[in-house]
Protein backbone atom coordinates (compact mmCIF):
# COMPACT_ATOMS: atom_id res chain seq x y z
CA UNK A 1 0.00 0.00 0.00
CA UNK A 2 1.25 3.70 -0.17
CA UNK A 3 -1.30 6.20 0.41
CA UNK A 4 -1.78 9.31 -2.24
CA UNK A 5 -4.10 11.18 -1.07
CA UNK A 6 -6.38 11.63 2.33
CA UNK A 7 -9.34 13.68 2.64
CA UNK A 8 -11.33 14.80 5.66
CA UNK A 9 -14.93 15.37 6.26
CA UNK A 10 -16.59 17.04 9.11
CA UNK A 11 -19.60 15.35 9.10
CA UNK A 12 -22.89 16.30 11.40
CA UNK A 13 -25.75 13.94 11.81
CA UNK A 14 -28.80 14.51 13.93
CA UNK A 15 -29.77 11.94 16.43
CA UNK A 16 -33.14 10.41 16.23
CA UNK A 17 -33.62 10.87 19.83
CA UNK A 18 -31.16 12.48 22.02
CA UNK A 19 -28.65 10.33 24.01
CA UNK A 20 -28.13 10.81 27.56
CA UNK A 21 -25.05 10.26 29.91
CA UNK A 22 -23.83 11.01 33.41
CA UNK A 23 -21.60 13.22 31.53
CA UNK A 24 -23.91 14.88 29.29
CA UNK A 25 -26.31 14.91 26.34
CA UNK A 26 -25.95 14.17 22.34
CA UNK A 27 -28.27 15.18 20.00
CA UNK A 28 -26.35 16.16 17.00
CA UNK A 29 -23.30 13.93 16.24
CA UNK A 30 -20.34 15.19 14.90
CA UNK A 31 -17.31 13.69 14.06
CA UNK A 32 -15.15 13.72 11.18
CA UNK A 33 -14.80 10.98 8.39
CA UNK A 34 -11.30 9.83 6.81
CA UNK A 35 -11.01 8.97 3.32
CA UNK A 36 -7.79 7.47 2.12
CA UNK A 37 -6.58 6.93 -1.49
CA UNK A 38 -3.85 4.18 -2.67
CA UNK A 39 -1.55 4.80 -5.32
CA UNK A 40 -3.58 2.57 -7.32
CA UNK A 41 -7.01 3.71 -6.61
CA UNK A 42 -8.39 1.48 -3.58
CA UNK A 43 -10.47 3.91 -1.09
CA UNK A 44 -10.06 2.82 2.15
CA UNK A 45 -12.53 5.02 5.02
CA UNK A 46 -11.83 5.44 8.72
CA UNK A 47 -14.33 7.00 11.14
CA UNK A 48 -13.33 9.50 14.22
CA UNK A 49 -14.87 8.62 17.36
CA UNK A 50 -14.12 11.32 19.25
CA UNK A 51 -17.23 13.80 20.49
CA UNK A 52 -17.44 17.34 20.03
CA UNK A 53 -16.53 18.01 23.22
CA UNK A 54 -14.08 16.45 25.71
CA UNK A 55 -16.37 14.72 28.39
CA UNK A 56 -15.90 10.99 27.63
CA UNK A 57 -11.82 11.38 26.91
CA UNK A 58 -9.44 14.50 26.51
CA UNK A 59 -10.11 13.99 22.74
CA UNK A 60 -12.65 16.30 20.57
CA UNK A 61 -12.99 16.59 16.70
CA UNK A 62 -11.14 19.42 16.50
CA UNK A 63 -8.25 17.67 18.17
CA UNK A 64 -8.34 14.91 16.32
CA UNK A 65 -8.04 16.84 13.30
CA UNK A 66 -5.12 18.79 14.04
CA UNK A 67 -3.41 15.58 15.06
CA UNK A 68 -4.23 14.66 11.53
CA UNK A 69 -3.20 17.04 9.36
CA UNK A 70 -0.02 18.29 11.61
CA UNK A 71 1.14 14.61 12.50
CA UNK A 72 -0.63 11.64 11.18
CA UNK A 73 -0.97 12.38 7.81
CA UNK A 74 2.72 13.38 7.24
CA UNK A 75 3.60 10.03 8.68
CA UNK A 76 1.31 8.28 6.24
CA UNK A 77 1.28 10.06 3.02
CA UNK A 78 3.40 8.16 0.21
CA UNK A 79 5.17 5.59 2.54
CA UNK A 80 4.86 1.94 1.74
CA UNK A 81 3.16 -0.36 3.80
CA UNK A 82 2.67 -3.62 3.87
CA UNK A 83 0.74 -4.37 6.46
CA UNK A 84 -1.89 -2.35 8.33
CA UNK A 85 -0.11 -3.57 11.79
CA UNK A 86 3.02 -0.82 10.91
CA UNK A 87 0.82 2.22 11.52
CA UNK A 88 0.80 2.02 14.75
CA UNK A 89 4.04 1.25 14.74
CA UNK A 90 4.58 4.49 13.01
CA UNK A 91 2.65 6.16 15.26
CA UNK A 92 4.46 4.94 18.58
CA UNK A 93 6.11 7.90 19.02
CA UNK A 94 2.98 10.25 20.03
CA UNK A 95 1.62 9.91 22.63
CA UNK A 96 -1.89 9.14 23.37
CA UNK A 97 -4.36 10.71 20.69
CA UNK A 98 -5.43 7.47 20.33
CA UNK A 99 -9.18 8.33 18.51
CA UNK A 100 -7.38 10.40 15.92
CA UNK A 101 -4.57 7.69 15.11
CA UNK A 102 -7.34 5.10 15.00
CA UNK A 103 -9.02 7.57 12.23
CA UNK A 104 -6.43 6.26 9.75
CA UNK A 105 -5.59 3.19 10.67
CA UNK A 106 -8.80 2.14 9.85
CA UNK A 107 -8.82 3.49 7.03
CA UNK A 108 -5.52 1.53 5.87
CA UNK A 109 -7.32 -1.80 7.48
CA UNK A 110 -10.13 -1.44 4.85
CA UNK A 111 -7.45 -0.73 1.91
CA UNK A 112 -5.58 -3.52 2.67
CA UNK A 113 -8.80 -5.78 3.39
CA UNK A 114 -9.70 -5.16 -0.19
CA UNK A 115 -6.16 -5.41 -1.50
CA UNK A 116 -6.11 -9.03 -0.58
CA UNK A 117 -9.79 -9.80 -1.53
CA UNK A 118 -11.45 -10.30 1.61
CA UNK A 119 -13.75 -9.19 4.45
CA UNK A 120 -12.10 -6.90 7.17
CA UNK A 121 -13.37 -9.40 9.36
CA UNK A 122 -11.54 -12.39 7.84
CA UNK A 123 -8.37 -9.96 7.37
CA UNK A 124 -8.88 -9.71 11.18
CA UNK A 125 -8.74 -13.32 11.82
CA UNK A 126 -12.77 -13.19 12.62
CA UNK A 127 -15.36 -16.18 11.44
CA UNK A 128 -18.34 -15.48 12.67
CA UNK A 129 -21.32 -15.12 10.04
CA UNK A 130 -23.60 -12.78 12.62
CA UNK A 131 -23.14 -11.33 15.83
CA UNK A 132 -25.29 -10.69 18.74
CA UNK A 133 -26.13 -7.20 19.44
CA UNK A 134 -27.38 -5.80 22.66
CA UNK A 135 -28.00 -2.48 23.19
CA UNK A 136 -26.99 0.43 25.29
CA UNK A 137 -30.02 3.22 26.50
CA UNK A 138 -29.31 6.76 28.13
CA UNK A 139 -30.86 7.87 31.05
CA UNK A 140 -34.69 9.01 30.74
CA UNK A 141 -36.71 11.40 32.23
CA UNK A 142 -38.45 8.81 34.01
CA UNK A 143 -38.33 5.31 35.21
CA UNK A 144 -42.09 4.41 33.17
CA UNK A 145 -40.49 5.42 30.39
CA UNK A 146 -37.53 3.76 30.57
CA UNK A 147 -39.47 0.63 31.02
CA UNK A 148 -41.45 0.95 28.02
CA UNK A 149 -38.24 1.52 26.23
CA UNK A 150 -36.33 -1.68 27.77
CA UNK A 151 -39.86 -3.32 26.57
CA UNK A 152 -39.65 -2.73 23.29
CA UNK A 153 -35.98 -3.70 22.77
CA UNK A 154 -36.64 -6.98 24.35
CA UNK A 155 -39.10 -7.08 22.04
CA UNK A 156 -37.19 -6.37 18.67
CA UNK A 157 -34.88 -9.17 20.46
CA UNK A 158 -31.55 -7.51 21.87
CA UNK A 159 -29.72 -9.87 23.40
CA UNK A 160 -28.29 -8.09 26.45
CA UNK A 161 -29.94 -4.12 27.38
CA UNK A 162 -27.61 -1.89 29.04
CA UNK A 163 -29.05 1.47 31.04
CA UNK A 164 -27.14 4.31 31.48
CA UNK A 165 -26.64 5.34 35.41
CA UNK A 166 -25.66 7.91 37.45
CA UNK A 167 -26.15 9.41 41.19
CA UNK A 168 -30.04 9.45 41.58
CA UNK A 169 -30.80 7.37 38.92
CA UNK A 170 -29.20 4.27 39.84
CA UNK A 171 -30.92 1.53 42.13
CA UNK A 172 -34.54 1.95 42.14
CA UNK A 173 -33.83 1.85 38.48
CA UNK A 174 -32.18 -0.91 38.82
CA UNK A 175 -34.28 -2.63 40.81
CA UNK A 176 -37.79 -2.09 38.35
CA UNK A 177 -36.01 -2.98 35.78
CA UNK A 178 -34.67 -6.24 37.03
CA UNK A 179 -38.60 -6.63 38.75
CA UNK A 180 -40.27 -6.45 35.27
CA UNK A 181 -37.65 -8.10 33.38
CA UNK A 182 -36.52 -11.20 35.44
CA UNK A 183 -35.07 -13.35 32.52
CA UNK A 184 -33.66 -10.20 30.38
CA UNK A 185 -29.34 -10.10 30.59
CA UNK A 186 -28.96 -6.76 32.49
CA UNK A 187 -26.31 -4.27 33.00
CA UNK A 188 -25.19 -1.32 34.44
CA UNK A 189 -22.98 1.32 32.44
CA UNK A 190 -22.18 4.30 35.17
CA UNK A 191 -19.54 7.21 32.72
CA UNK A 192 -17.22 7.22 35.73
CA UNK A 193 -20.00 8.91 38.03
CA UNK A 194 -18.99 7.51 41.24
CA UNK A 195 -16.52 7.48 43.83
CA UNK A 196 -15.11 4.90 46.58
CA UNK A 197 -17.38 6.90 48.77
CA UNK A 198 -20.15 5.13 47.28
CA UNK A 199 -19.36 1.85 47.85
CA UNK A 200 -22.41 1.33 50.06
CA UNK A 201 -24.77 2.05 47.23
CA UNK A 202 -22.99 0.25 44.36
CA UNK A 203 -23.17 -3.16 46.98
CA UNK A 204 -26.87 -2.61 46.66
CA UNK A 205 -26.65 -3.48 43.00
CA UNK A 206 -25.79 -7.10 43.66
CA UNK A 207 -29.14 -8.04 44.70
CA UNK A 208 -30.24 -7.40 40.62
CA UNK A 209 -28.09 -10.14 38.99
CA UNK A 210 -26.78 -7.35 37.09
CA UNK A 211 -24.29 -9.02 34.04
CA UNK A 212 -21.32 -6.73 34.94
CA UNK A 213 -21.35 -2.86 35.80
CA UNK A 214 -19.72 -0.48 33.39
CA UNK A 215 -16.74 2.34 34.30
CA UNK A 216 -18.13 3.01 37.85
CA UNK A 217 -15.42 5.12 38.81
CA UNK A 218 -12.76 7.21 37.84
CA UNK A 219 -11.22 7.18 33.73
CA UNK A 220 -7.81 7.08 35.42
CA UNK A 221 -8.20 5.05 38.45
CA UNK A 222 -7.72 1.40 37.71
CA UNK A 223 -6.49 1.17 41.43
CA UNK A 224 -9.88 1.95 43.20
CA UNK A 225 -11.76 -0.29 40.72
CA UNK A 226 -9.67 -3.38 42.47
CA UNK A 227 -10.65 -2.31 45.92
CA UNK A 228 -14.24 -1.98 45.01
CA UNK A 229 -14.60 -5.37 42.97
CA UNK A 230 -13.63 -6.94 46.20
CA UNK A 231 -16.84 -5.64 47.59
CA UNK A 232 -19.03 -6.35 44.59
CA UNK A 233 -20.52 -9.33 43.46
CA UNK A 234 -21.29 -7.99 40.05
CA UNK A 235 -18.32 -7.88 37.85
CA UNK A 236 -17.16 -4.76 36.82
CA UNK A 237 -16.11 -4.02 33.37
CA UNK A 238 -13.90 -0.95 32.41
CA UNK A 239 -14.34 1.12 29.24
CA UNK A 240 -12.76 4.52 29.97
CA UNK A 241 -9.64 3.24 32.22
CA UNK A 242 -8.78 0.93 29.38
CA UNK A 243 -6.20 2.55 26.31
CA UNK A 244 -3.98 0.08 25.33
CA UNK A 245 -2.56 -3.13 25.69
CA UNK A 246 -0.35 -2.05 28.82
CA UNK A 247 -3.48 -0.91 30.72
CA UNK A 248 -5.03 -3.88 30.34
CA UNK A 249 -2.63 -6.02 31.42
CA UNK A 250 -2.13 -4.05 34.65
CA UNK A 251 -5.73 -3.67 35.12
CA UNK A 252 -6.69 -7.01 35.19
CA UNK A 253 -3.42 -8.31 36.90
CA UNK A 254 -4.66 -6.00 39.89
CA UNK A 255 -8.19 -7.65 39.56
CA UNK A 256 -9.45 -4.10 38.97
CA UNK A 257 -12.34 -5.63 36.07
CA UNK A 258 -13.38 -9.20 34.88
CA UNK A 259 -14.80 -7.53 31.58
CA UNK A 260 -13.36 -5.71 29.03
CA UNK A 261 -15.50 -3.04 26.73
CA UNK A 262 -13.02 -2.97 23.71
CA UNK A 263 -13.53 -0.07 21.73
CA UNK A 264 -11.08 0.68 18.67
CA UNK A 265 -11.03 4.24 18.50
CA UNK A 266 -10.08 4.41 22.90
CA UNK A 267 -7.29 2.30 22.03
CA UNK A 268 -5.81 3.45 18.91
CA UNK A 269 -7.24 0.86 16.60
CA UNK A 270 -7.93 -2.17 15.07
CA UNK A 271 -4.07 -3.51 15.88
CA UNK A 272 -4.44 -3.06 19.62
CA UNK A 273 -8.15 -4.13 19.86
CA UNK A 274 -6.69 -7.30 18.10
CA UNK A 275 -3.90 -7.34 20.84
CA UNK A 276 -6.25 -6.90 23.69
CA UNK A 277 -8.60 -9.47 22.63
CA UNK A 278 -5.60 -12.02 22.06
CA UNK A 279 -4.37 -11.45 25.51
CA UNK A 280 -7.71 -11.49 27.39
CA UNK A 281 -8.51 -14.54 25.65
CA UNK A 282 -5.29 -16.07 27.33
CA UNK A 283 -6.86 -14.79 30.63
CA UNK A 284 -9.95 -15.94 30.09
CA UNK A 285 -11.40 -12.80 30.39
CA UNK A 286 -14.74 -12.31 27.83
CA UNK A 287 -14.51 -9.31 25.72
CA UNK A 288 -17.51 -7.05 23.75
CA UNK A 289 -17.14 -4.14 21.55
CA UNK A 290 -18.15 -0.75 22.76
CA UNK A 291 -20.30 1.73 20.93
CA UNK A 292 -19.98 5.75 20.11
CA UNK A 293 -22.58 6.67 18.46
CA UNK A 294 -21.21 5.86 15.21
CA UNK A 295 -21.80 6.19 11.70
CA UNK A 296 -22.60 3.43 9.55
CA UNK A 297 -18.47 3.40 8.75
CA UNK A 298 -17.26 3.35 12.51
CA UNK A 299 -20.39 0.87 12.78
CA UNK A 300 -19.23 -2.06 10.13
CA UNK A 301 -15.40 -1.41 11.28
CA UNK A 302 -16.90 -3.01 15.02
CA UNK A 303 -19.00 -5.51 12.98
CA UNK A 304 -16.02 -7.02 11.98
CA UNK A 305 -13.69 -6.09 15.22
CA UNK A 306 -16.56 -8.53 16.96
CA UNK A 307 -15.98 -11.36 14.60
CA UNK A 308 -12.94 -11.93 16.78
CA UNK A 309 -13.49 -15.78 19.25
CA UNK A 310 -13.14 -13.98 22.21
CA UNK A 311 -16.13 -11.15 21.78
CA UNK A 312 -18.43 -13.73 23.90
CA UNK A 313 -20.51 -10.82 25.09
CA UNK A 314 -23.23 -8.78 22.90
CA UNK A 315 -21.77 -5.43 22.39
CA UNK A 316 -23.49 -2.19 22.03
CA UNK A 317 -22.70 -1.85 18.09
CA UNK A 318 -26.94 -1.56 17.44
CA UNK A 319 -28.52 -1.11 13.40
CA UNK A 320 -27.95 2.02 11.77
CA UNK A 321 -31.89 2.72 12.66
CA UNK A 322 -31.64 2.80 16.28
CA UNK A 323 -29.56 6.28 15.66
CA UNK A 324 -29.91 7.66 12.13
CA UNK A 325 -32.92 8.85 9.81
CA UNK A 326 -30.01 7.80 6.92
CA UNK A 327 -26.37 6.29 7.62
CA UNK A 328 -23.56 7.05 5.33
CA UNK A 329 -23.46 3.13 4.12
CA UNK A 330 -25.72 1.33 1.75
CA UNK A 331 -27.14 -1.10 2.72
CA UNK A 332 -27.33 0.17 6.10
CA UNK A 333 -25.79 -1.73 9.43
CA UNK A 334 -29.29 -3.95 10.60
CA UNK A 335 -30.02 -5.95 13.81
CA UNK A 336 -32.29 -8.87 12.95
CA UNK A 337 -34.06 -10.28 16.04
CA UNK A 338 -30.71 -9.41 18.10
CA UNK A 339 -28.48 -10.74 15.48
CA UNK A 340 -26.43 -8.57 12.67
CA UNK A 341 -25.18 -10.40 9.76
CA UNK A 342 -21.46 -10.29 8.53
CA UNK A 343 -20.94 -8.68 5.33
CA UNK A 344 -18.79 -11.43 3.08
CA UNK A 345 -17.73 -8.88 0.41
CA UNK A 346 -13.98 -7.22 0.68
CA UNK A 347 -13.03 -4.24 2.70
CA UNK A 348 -15.53 -2.88 5.54
CA UNK A 349 -18.51 -4.43 3.29
CA UNK A 350 -20.89 -1.82 2.89
CA UNK A 351 -20.81 0.45 0.08
CA UNK A 352 -20.32 4.33 0.85
CA UNK A 353 -23.13 6.34 0.43
CA UNK A 354 -21.13 9.75 -0.91
CA UNK A 355 -24.77 11.78 -1.75
CA UNK A 356 -25.17 10.91 2.21
CA UNK A 357 -21.99 12.16 3.38
CA UNK A 358 -22.00 15.24 1.13
CA UNK A 359 -25.45 16.40 2.72
CA UNK A 360 -24.03 15.76 6.33
CA UNK A 361 -20.34 17.58 5.71
CA UNK A 362 -20.03 20.65 6.75
CA UNK A 363 -15.91 21.00 6.39
CA UNK A 364 -13.55 19.13 4.29
CA UNK A 365 -10.12 19.42 3.73
CA UNK A 366 -7.61 17.49 1.17
CA UNK A 367 -3.80 16.31 1.51
CA UNK A 368 -1.97 14.75 -0.97
O1 LIG B 1 -19.79 4.62 27.68
O2 LIG B 1 -20.22 3.21 26.19
C1 LIG B 1 -20.23 4.37 26.58
C2 LIG B 1 -22.20 6.59 24.16
C3 LIG B 1 -21.45 7.73 24.20
C4 LIG B 1 -20.34 7.78 25.01
C5 LIG B 1 -19.97 6.69 25.78
C6 LIG B 1 -20.72 5.52 25.74
C7 LIG B 1 -21.87 5.49 24.94
C8 LIG B 1 -22.77 4.36 24.86
C9 LIG B 1 -23.56 4.19 23.60
O3 LIG B 1 -22.97 3.61 25.78
C10 LIG B 1 -23.06 3.11 22.73
C11 LIG B 1 -23.69 3.13 21.36
O4 LIG B 1 -24.88 2.83 21.28
O5 LIG B 1 -22.99 3.44 20.38
MG1 LIG C 1 -19.24 2.86 28.65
Amino acid sequence: MNISEITIRHVQMEMKSPFTTSFGTFKMRDFLLLEAKDQDGTIGWGESVAFHSPWYNEETLKTNWHMLEDYLIPLILHKDIEHPDEVSEIFSHIRKNNMAKSTIEGAIWDIYAQKTNQSLANALGGDKEKIEVGISIGIQNSIEELVDLVDGYVKEGYKRIKVKIKPGWDVEVMRTLRETFPDVQIMADANSAYTLDDIDLLKQLDAFDLMMIEQPLASDDIVDHATLQQHLQTPICLDESIHSLEDTRKAVELGSTKIINIKIGRVGGLTEAKKIHDYCMEKEIPVWCGGMLESGIGRAHNVALTTLANFTLPGDTAGSSRYWEKDVIKPEVVSENGYIHVPKTAGIGYEIDREAIDSYTVDKKSYV
